[in-house]
């Protein structure tokens, strides 16, 4: 404490959208002292390091953005359906411009470790820069999907090409013209990369380890009538996406599909399809979560789509997923992925049927005893999603106690924004809150008002420590469990399950339901009505 060089109100880790719009509400509505420290150069976050060919938004442009300034929600002009990295990116530098907010951000900075003070209720938090700073609060705005997952392959010290990960591509582009490229992954990421990519490269070999279930995006300019149309009713839209369930204007069918004709399933089916982006996922018969039957159905439309689109029989059934139900894992959203697979310089090597990959050389992969020359390997793993990102903060809350130690078998949360044993911490969508089942923004809102909310009710009432009973805690967990576990949701080894790192426990990280992101947000108000139920003021 002594050490301290400065004191602050909060100190928020990161200048992405959560951090950005954290820092405006508790500096220009409350007025308190913050610091923002953030690794990259300028603001951002995910849209500051994933700057691979194809990152774009996959919620529509119009309801991926802040909502609570109502002026730039008229004036700003997206470009398309689903802008790419460098369109969001220049957005988020005109909030931070407009709202002065980088004056209060501390760029080129990590925060390495965190302590929390037993007798000052402070928080002690050190940077990469030697800093020693205290804080009342630490507000975690590190995001979910940025600790980078680069799997440990065999060999890849010897891979005397170059190599990338799309998480941390580089600021100048990547000339690809010529080269023959490999893609390591079939994730989101990888659906967006591997058409722009095949544009470019002489040959591109596509390693898959689980082929996934794409949906057409339709990406394009949206039609003028309807921006115009939207813009009049922004009151109406920010209203119902932050009751809605996903935070997006989709809204499930309240039907079984089984109950359904299959004209009519078709036709539904066809309307979605041809619509784009979510709605094949979010919008369609309301068992296709629950019922594997139901789902086979919905799964079957896609598989159809697969084999019609890619014209070598041979790689469509390589290209239609086994062993995991619909909608199970994030959905990737499509431009051309699969149609990139009838391109003569592109081939897939699926780790089922060709083998998976066994060791990188010096000259490119090794797959099923194969051996594939590559100039460029591009990987698309993802990420240790969630817990991964606040796991490397190195966080200490009461006793010492560490995240690694406190979540060994899983996050442990207070309704994904607090933890026990971690007093005046809040975690901007932190596992077990709605956060990666929803449109982000929405979620990001939600919790940045909670905060905000409970900030300001402990400065009225003189109080400097919240923090969750285990008991609060505990039941939460279980809460969360038994909602996700009446779905196809468990079942699958998709990253909302942990299964995508080895040696992660299998836990669901985020909350689903039972009415979404609406049912959430209605949740949290009502803890905070009630005192903070569930929390210990002092
Ligand atoms: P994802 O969705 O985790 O995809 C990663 C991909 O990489 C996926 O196909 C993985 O296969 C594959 N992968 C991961 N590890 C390996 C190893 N060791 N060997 C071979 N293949 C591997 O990450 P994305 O970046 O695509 O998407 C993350 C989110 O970012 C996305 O959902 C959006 O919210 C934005 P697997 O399926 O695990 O078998």
């Amino acid at each position: 404490m002594a050490s301290a060089t400065q004191h602050f109100d909060a100190v928020v880790i990161g200048a992405g959208f959560s951090g950005l719009h954290m820092l405006k509400s508790l500096r220009d509505k409350l007025g308190l002292k913050v610091r923002v420290y953030e690794t990259g150069d300028t603001v951002g976050g995910t849209w500051y390091w994933n700057r691979y060919p194809g990152a774009r938004c996959d919620s529509d442009a119009y309801i991926y953005c802040f909502t609570w300034d109502k002026q730039l929600l008229q004036e700003w002009e997206w470009s398309e359906r689903y802008p790419e990295q460098p369109e969001i990116l220049r957005y988020l530098e005109h909030v931070a411009k407009r709202h002065d907010l980088k004056r209060d951000i501390q760029f080129n900075t990590r925060v390495t470790g965190a302590e929390f003070d037993e007798n000052t209720n402070l928080w002690m938090v050190h940077t990469d820069k030697g800093e020693e700073v205290a804080a009342r609060h630490l507000i975690t705005a590190v995001g979910t999907l940025s600790d980078t997952n680069m799997p440990p392959f065999k060999g890849l010290e010897k891979f005397r090409g170059k190599w990338y990960h799309t998480s941390r591509f580089p600021h100048t582009g990547v000339d690809f013209t010529g080269k023959r490229v490999g893609v390591v992954g079939t994730g989101a990421t990888a659906v967006q990369a591997i058409p722009e990519i095949a544009q470019q490269a002489k040959q591109l070999i596509v390693f898959q380890r689980t082929a996934n279930y794409c949906v057409p995006a339709r990406n394009g300019k949206v039609d003028p009538e309807l921006v115009k149309t939207r813009k009049a009713d922004y009151e109406g839209i920010v209203q119902r996406i932050r009751e809605s369930f996903f935070g997006q204007e989709h809204y499930f069918i309240p039907k079984s599909v089984l109950e359904a004709t299959r004209e009519e399933r078709e036709s539904v089916f066809d309307r979605m399809w041809d619509a784009g982006g979510f709605a094949f996922w979010l919008a369609n018969y309301q068992d296709m979560f629950f019922s594997q039957e139901a789902n086979d159905v919905c799964a079957d439309y896609i598989k159809r789509k697969i084999r019609s689109t890619v014209k070598d029989p041979r790689t469509a059934e390589k290209l239609i997923p086994k062993g995991h139900a619909y909608g199970t894992k994030r959905q990737p959203l499509d431009t051309n992925y699969y149609e990139t697979f009838n391109r003569d310089s592109v081939q897939l090597v699926d780790a089922k049927t060709d083998g998976g990959i066994e060791e990188i050389t010096e000259t490119g992969i090794r797959a099923g005893g194969k051996e594939y020359p590559l100039d460029i390997i591009v990987f698309a793993t993802g990420f240790d999603a969630m817990t991964g990102p606040l796991k490397a903060l190195n966080l200490r809350g009461r006793a010492g106690r560490t995240l690694t130690q406190e979540w060994h078998d899983g996050p442990h949360t207070y309704l994904g924004v607090a933890i026990a044993g971690f007093p005046n911490l809040f975690t901007i969508t932190g596992p077990q809150s709605p956060s990666v089942l929803s449109n982000m923004p929405v979620s990001i809102e939600q919790h940045v008002e909670w905060i905000t909310d409970c900030i300001e009710t402990m400065r009225k009432s003189g109080k400097t420590c919240i923090e969750a009973t285990p008991s609060a805690q505990d039941q939460w967990g279980a809460h969360v469990n038994e909602i996700v576990s009446a779905t196809l949701m468990t079942t699958a080894n998709s990253w909302y399950m942990s299964a995508n790192i080895p040696g992660k426990p299998r836990a669901f990280l985020p909350y689903l339901g039972p009415e979404g992101v609406g049912g959430y947000r209605k949740k949290c108000d009502e803890i905070a009505a009630k005192g903070y139920e569930g929390f210990e003021l002092a």
